[in-house]
């Protein structure tokens, strides 16, 4: 590959080999959850986005340079046992991490113990976490035969977080049911469907309802590739047609950078083995770029 002292890439600043004027911090963890409805590799997206770091560079138009933060890159947490040992230690992983982060899933599961360890970090119950969703799917499933990746929200409103705290995005038809739409009306949850979202007008959606937020001391953005249309997201089992574009989900993870208050977010549901030319993989690398010149944005 072609190096260029004067083209630093985003996968040697993640590694700590682009040292420059540091300004703040970004925790990277990866997070190989595999327990998905639909069996499939989850496990392998981790590094499957780093990898595709290397084909970035670390300078955004938006005034920031990812550089200047730190990477605390954590690695890949090996998860062992059954989904809820792992569930168990996904949240003591999160529990230790103090800046502002982003976890590389896995699969959508996840979230439900990352929501839980955010909140222990910092002291705070439940009812004070805000938690905003990038699905195409509600994820309120039942939860009789344990956690997957298809209950994690399910799994939250159990566990004490009010169904108020609750924002979905990019709900789609056609992938979900009528018996768990009731559920995110009963719990109170806010639910977006996806033909409410005008093309280009997701970050400005997330924007507004960021500020709606004041009774939450700080929100958790959950984002699930799946969100994005199906040609798009080869690599995610649960893309449909109809979803968001990768410009999209950047701009949304730029947005939730800009703003304090989005301690940290997800990226979920990618399985490599189902990518094409790493479409999906680039993706979720994008994102995470553009959470990181967010948050850089706002220092
Ligand atoms: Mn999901």
């Amino acid at each position: 590959m072609h190096e260029d002292v004067n083209w630093p890439r985003a996968s040697a600043w993640l590694a700590g080999h682009a040292p420059g004027m540091t300004k703040g911090r970004l925790t990277v963890l990866g997070v190989p959850l595999n327990f998905s409805i639909t069996p499939g590799n989850c496990d392998r997206a981790p590094r499957a986005i780093r990898e595709s770091l290397v084909r970035f560079s670390t300078y955004a138009y938006e005034g920031a340079d990812v550089r200047e933060l730190i990477p605390d890159d954590r690695g890949d947490l090996t998860l062992f046992g059954g989904a809820s040992d792992a569930n168990g230690q996904i949240e003591e992983a999160v529990v230790q991490i103090k800046d502002r982060a982003v976890l590389l899933g896995g699969d959508n599961g996840l979230t439900r113990p990352a929501v839980k360890g955010l909140a222990r970090s910092l002291g705070l119950g439940l009812d004070r976490i805000g938690l905003i969703t990038i699905d195409a799917h509600h994820d309120l499933r039942e939860l009789d035969g344990g956690p997957i990746n298809g209950n994690p929200i399910r799994g939250l409103l159990a566990d004490g977080l009010p169904g108020s705290n609750v924002i979905q995005i990019g709900i789609q038809s056609f992938a979900n049911s009528p018996q768990y739409a009731a559920v995110a009306k009963q719990e109170g949850i806010k639910v977006v469907p996806r033909g409410e979202v005008r093309d280009g007008q997701l970050a400005d959606v997330l924007k507004s309802f960021l500020l709606r937020m004041p009774r939450v001391d700080v929100v958790y953005i959950d984002i699930d590739l799946d969100a994005m249309d199906r040609a798009f997201a080869p690599g995610c089992p649960g893309a449909r047609p109809g979803g968001f574009t990768p410009n999209d989900l950047r701009e949304a993870a730029f947005e939730a950078g800009r703003n304090p208050k989005v301690r940290m977010i997800d990226l979920v549901e990618l399985d490599p083995t189902k990518d094409i030319n790493d479409v999906t993989a680039m993706a979720g690398a994008a994102c995470m770029l553009s959470f990181a010149a967010g948050v850089r944005a706002c220092l």
